[in-house]
């Protein structure tokens, strides 16, 4: 018999608080007024340069995002913090990445018609964990009772399609029998909600998806992976320097460069082109012309990039239909954003149609799956 690799099922939590971006704006536009007002003699000087004024209209227009969802919202848009408060929990208690990842882990073993014992890996790959062990995926495996393995892996905005990646190649190499690949992303905690630039680009979500053999499979909407392909080219262009050795490098552990930052402009010129070609040659390796497409579940990070990609390669904008667009809800939710896509907007299509899911981001990293409906 010819068995095939499948996405048998894909979950997706959503946090019960959201922020608009009239929201955010008024939140840091009070606390630059403060900044400027408290440090007004040395901006005068010219020893400080005064926080510019963020707004919602240029926000949409640049980006395309509208609102975000935020885990904790406590705290975020208190001008006198300006960042989330987590409850601390205590080694017994399950830890807020583990629960995010649990609840969308439930709902791609419902979706797929599986039991925990039909897994045995749990990939969780995202673009930060709250902790550098045990891994989060060691805990979701025990909280759902699955017997084998997990790992973390980190990939930043490409972590769902490179975990993907691993999850198809143990299905194939007949490592696992089903694998579950999980992306809480847990951005907040990293926001520079003080930064004008690039405090309105993240939100917080949990995607995730069971991978199996076509010969296990019992899913009502499936998809055989074609074809997966992943790469990466060193950029600084996207960056975040918290880490594990700030502790003895006496740098602030929340200054500005240990919170996410980028070069956005750079990043919008460079990764458009590399993602486009990216596609477009992952497609001709599989014989596939860009015109059989009937869906693009892309990275959702800024609308004007995924415009400009899907024009590069049609010829013409997508529509909606063919290029979904979940960011202006969701914002970038990093690794999350093309599973938010393939969540919401797969269950129309027919037998034998073909899609794309392509991530890119920070690395930088690009990875892609092509699928076909079953
Ligand atoms: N409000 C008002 N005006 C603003 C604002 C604001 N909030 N921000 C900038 N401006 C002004 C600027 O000052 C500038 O004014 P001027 O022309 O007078 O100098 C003007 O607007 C244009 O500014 P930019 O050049 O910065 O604006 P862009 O048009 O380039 O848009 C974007 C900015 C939206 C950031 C855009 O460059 C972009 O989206 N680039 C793509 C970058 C991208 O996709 N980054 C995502 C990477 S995420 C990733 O890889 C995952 C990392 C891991 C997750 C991290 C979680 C925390």
């Amino acid at each position: 018999m010819n068995s095939s690799v499948v996405i048998s099922g894909v979950g997706l939590w959503t946090p019960a608080h959201r922020i608009s971006n009239e929201e955010l704006v008024d939140s840091y536009n009070a606390w630059a007024e403060q900044f400027n007002a408290k440090n007004s003699d040395a901006i005068e000087k010219g020893e400080i340069d005064a926080k510019p004024l963020s707004s919602a209209a240029f926000i949409e227009k640049a980006s395309g995002i509208k609102s975000r969802y935020i885990y904790s919202k406590e705290g975020a848009l208190d001008i006198n913090r300006m960042r989330p408060i987590l409850e601390v929990r205590s080694d017994e208690q399950m830890s807020h990445q583990a629960e995010m990842a649990i609840a969308a882990a439930k709902k791609a073993l419902a979706a797929a018609n599986k039991k925990a014992s039909d897994i045995d890996m749990v990939i969780v790959s995202c673009a930060y964990t709250q902790r550098s062990y045990p891994a989060i995926a060691i805990e979701v495996q025990a909280a759902l009772g699955i017997e084998g393995f997990g790992f973390d892996m980190l990939v930043a905005c490409s972590a769902a399609t490179f975990g993907l990646q691993r999850a198809v190649d143990a299905i194939k190499a007949g490592s696992s029998k089903g694998v579950l690949v999980i992306n809480p992303e847990l951005t907040s905690p990293q926001v520079n909600y003080m930064d004008r630039d690039s405090h309105f680009i993240f939100g917080d979500v949990a995607t995730a998806v069971v991978v199996e053999s076509s010969e296990t499979c019992q899913s009502t909407h499936s998809f055989d992976v074609l074809s997966t392909k992943c790469i990466t080219s060193y950029s600084n262009n996207i960056r975040s320097n918290f880490g594990y050795t700030t502790r003895v490098t006496d740098e602030d552990p929340y200054s500005a460069d240990m919170l996410f930052h980028q070069n956005g402009r750079k990043v919008f010129k460079e990764v458009c082109p590399m993602a486009a070609d990216h596609i477009e040659n992952h497609l001709k390796s599989q014989g596939i012309q860009v015109s059989q497409l009937k869906r693009w579940w892309l990275h959702q990070a800024n609308i004007n990039m995924n415009l400009l990609i899907s024009k590069r390669l049609l010829g013409r904008d997508a529509t909606l239909e063919e290029a979904p667009v979940v960011l202006d809800e969701y914002a970038n939710t990093a690794s999350a954003g093309s599973i938010i896509a393939f969540a919401k907007y797969h269950e129309d299509l027919a037998v034998g149609d073909i899609g794309v899911i392509c991530s890119f981001g920070a690395g930088y990293s690009i990875g892609s799956l092509i699928l076909r409906k079953r």
